[in-house]
């Protein structure tokens, strides 16, 4: 069967064809990599996207499921019109078309008078579904300063990380992604690379080739792990139980640079105090690996030069997140790795963009009068939409806007997300390509354009090139950007301000500082930052007084786990983690067929071990269950999970899944230790075989 998304390729298309245009694109996904893309169109339609050859870090290959992103603009389940809901939130979703005039005019109409009241009873929901910033907070940011509604807190991915690196280092700041390729030993902790960082997987890939030795660290063996040299399946959450041992071990061997930590180094010697109390045997228990495997992996550190770290967000999803990447970021300050631009650590590059950004001038914070709004975390939106008015609170949650998110999905446990935005009082409005599980739970659904139809400029967590995306295409339908949209609405809300009034081109220019050349960044589609090698071969980190700091930090156990909650773990012994599946962008792309039929159905990875005590075999159909929730998927017995812990891949959207749930069903809203981050991969869990006649029962 075709659908009309597949036509679009089909050799019957018109044989006259004008000629091909090439329009310098970027890639809006959440991910590392931030792509320069070459985007062909012909007759006003786009035939093929592809990766820039002439930029370094793309050099022209693309993951699978941006080389499908016309298929995913032209998709036939587009939303091309406003659509209005007529069935009530408890019933299945039905809508209808509504004209942009009625849309907006009744949407300012009931936002006006929930402002009224209170203003802050209004919530705007956003994350990443695009990076862009003139589709990301732009023009929407001036629209929520200017009306006074509650500030979201946006932590739903990276902000324990974020809030670590900041404390140790001063900002989001590392190694450069290309010196990769001449380390001699790189750690990939916590990361899927090929999965979820194509590109950096290249520069790694370079310096195993030149004999450099590979280590993945993850409780789950990736096709990344395969591609290693050594994997070690640590616990869930243990990161920074296996940084202190291995500190002990630098210690104690004395493999470390006196001369850097003196220099460049706060807090070392309270640091040392505390690396001391973990030997190799205690570490090895807390992190469920053998003793030699921590004795190796600290000689390998303590003795390869130079020695690089390959830290990503997966191992900061667990309650001490924070406290563990503090750990590892100052491994490199132990041996002196930062000394030569191949050594060091890269978590997330995004802090280099900051001098560079004017994000004020984006976002007009001063038009915001009064007192400021409160701020609710996005990732506790299942208790914020089901809590009442209170001294403390403030007032109930009246209305979402809800744009670059699928918060139904995504966020952590999902029970009673799907409570709170069944609220008969909640009025929520969904700016979307796609009819989500989230768009599904709307009053208003607004139909918003792709990548491919609007302008964009990029920075990068991974990499440190700003990028620009020219409109490929007109609009799709009646399809509008988020810029467009919140101009109308800031006009049918009588908002007068001039900057409502400004074009994304002009938003475009706002957004760099001068030594970011907008001419020159539209005639190649990137520009370099003007960045040092090796940033902090002489210290100079970007903390108050230029030294690193080590002080206040330490290991901090799960709040799930065998160790800590033992009780919990009689009943629930599994630990699950749910990392991203290699052909979605968390929820994004699973309805897209051809990779929704790549990664088949939503599964769980079972140890054989673990399987066979439950009398669970392979390809049957489990529940996955805790006190929060359950959810129903196939059972995969395989050598990708470790015993003891189960891996629920993806984050399929619930409709598309076996009885209308996915894994967040039995995640937890506890926060992380810094940056109130979600602790997706902190949850324990059971299994049991699972039968269609069960649905049935109830
Ligand atoms: N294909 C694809 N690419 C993506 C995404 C996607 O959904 N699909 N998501 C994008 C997003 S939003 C982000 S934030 C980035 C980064 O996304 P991340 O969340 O960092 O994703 P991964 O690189 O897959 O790394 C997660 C890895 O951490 C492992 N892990 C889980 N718990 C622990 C732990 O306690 N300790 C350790 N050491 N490892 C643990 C998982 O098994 C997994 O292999 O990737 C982006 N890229
Ligand atoms: N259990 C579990 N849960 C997780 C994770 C996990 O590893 N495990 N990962 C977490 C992480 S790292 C993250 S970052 C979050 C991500 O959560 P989200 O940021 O919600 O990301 P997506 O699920 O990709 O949903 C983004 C939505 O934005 C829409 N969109 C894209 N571009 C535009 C646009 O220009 N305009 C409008 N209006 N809409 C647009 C897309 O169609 C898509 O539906 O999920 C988190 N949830
Ligand atoms: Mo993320």
């Amino acid at each position: 069967m075709t659908s009309a998304a597949d036509n679009f390729f089909s050799p019957s298309a018109p044989q006259t064809h004008g000629a091909i245009q090439i329009v310098k694109g970027a890639c809006p996904h959440d991910c590392p990599d931030t792509c320069a893309l070459r985007i062909s169109v012909q007759d006003g339609r786009v035939v093929k996207v592809q990766g820039a050859a002439e930029h370094p870090s793309t050099h022209g290959a693309l993951c699978t499921k941006v080389s499908r992103y016309a298929e995913r603009t032209y998709h036939a389940e587009r939303l091309l019109q406003p659509l209005k809901r007529v069935s009530a939130k408890t019933e299945p979703p039905r809508f209808e078309p509504v004209s942009w005039a009625e849309a907006l005019a009744d949407i300012a109409a009931k936002l006006g008078q929930i402002a009224a009241r209170d203003p802050q009873a209004i919530l705007p929901y956003s994350y990443a579904g695009t990076m862009g910033l003139v589709q990301g907070e732009g023009m929407a940011a001036r629209f929520f300063n200017r009306l006074g509604a509650s500030r979201l807190d946006r932590t739903i991915c990276a902000s324990a990380g974020a809030a670590a690196l900041t404390a140790t280092y001063g900002h989001k700041v590392g190694m450069h992604l290309p010196y990769f390729a001449e380390s001699q030993l790189i750690l990939i902790w916590g990361s899927n690379s090929i999965a979820s960082n194509l590109h950096f997987w290249t520069f790694a890939n370079q310096a195993k080739r030149a004999g450099a030795k590979l280590i993945c660290i993850d409780p789950r063996k990736t096709e990344t792990a395969d591609k290693c040299h050594q994997h070690i399946a640590l616990l869930p959450g243990t990161d920074g139980a296996l940084a202190l041992g291995l500190m002990h071990e630098l210690i104690t061997h004395d493999w470390l640079d006196h001369d850097y930590l003196r220099q460049h180094v706060d807090g070392w010697e309270e640091l040392r105090a505390k690396a001391l109390q973990w030997p190799p045997a205690r570490t090895a228990e807390v992190c469920g690996i053998s003793v030699e495997e921590v004795a190796q992996l600290a000689r390998d550190y303590g003795t390869t030069r130079p020695a690089a770290i390959r830290l990503n967000y997966g191992m900061q999803r667990v309650r001490g997140g924070g406290n563990a990447v503090r750990l590892i970021a100052l491994l490199p300050c132990l041996t002196g790795a930062w000394r030569t631009r191949a050594g060091g650590l890269l978590l997330s590059s995004s802090g280099w963009f900051a001098p560079f950004k004017n994000m004020a001038a984006l976002e007009r914070p001063e038009l915001a009068t009064g007192a400021t709004p409160r701020l609710l975390n996005m990732s506790t939106i299942g208790d914020d939409l089901l809590r009442e008015a209170d001294p403390a609170f403030g007032p109930k949650v009246e209305a979402l806007i809800v744009y670059n998110s699928n918060p139904v999905a995504v966020a952590p446990e999902s029970p009673k997300v799907v409570r709170g935005f069944q609220r008969a009082d909640l009025f929520t409005v969904v700016l979307e390509h796609f009819m989500t599980d989230t768009a599904d739970l709307a009053d208003y659904v607004l139909p918003a354009t792709t990548q491919l139809e609007h302008l964009d400029v990029h920075t990068s967590y991974g990499h440190t090139d700003v990028l620009i995306n020219e409109q490929a295409i007109a609009p799709l339908g009646q399809a509008k950007p988020n810029t467009q949209i919140f101009r109308e609405l800031a006009a049918a809300m009588g908002f007068t301000e001039a900057c409502f009034a400004e074009t994304d081109e002009q938003l475009a220019r706002q957004a760099f500082s001068a030594e970011i050349d907008f001419e020159a960044l539209r005639a190649q589609g990137w520009q370099s930052l003007p960045l040092a090698e090796a940033p902090f071969a002489e210290g100079g980190f970007p903390t108050a007084n230029g030294r690193a700091q080590a002080a206040g930090c330490d290991y901090v156990a799960n709040y799930e786990s065998r160790a800590s909650s033992p009780e919990l773990a009689q009943r629930y012994p599994l630990a699950m983690i749910s990392p991203p599946a290699r052909n979605f962008l968390n929820s994004s792309f699973v309805n897209v067929k051809s990779l929704r039929d790549i990664e088949g159905e939503p599964l769980v990875e079972v140890h054989a071990e673990d399987a066979a005590a439950r009398d669970l075999t392979d390809a049957s159909m489990v529940r996955v269950f805790n006190d929060r929730g359950s959810y129903v998927c196939r059972l995969r017995v395989s050598p990708r999970a470790r015993p003891g812990v189960v891996n629920g891949l993806g984050v399929w959207w619930r409709k598309l899944g076996a009885q209308g749930s996915n894994v967040n069903e039995v995640t937890h809203q506890g926060l992380t230790d810094l940056g109130a981050a979600p602790s997706f991969y902190d949850c324990l869990v059971e299994l049991q075989a699972w039968s269609p006649a069960e649905a049935s029962a109830g």
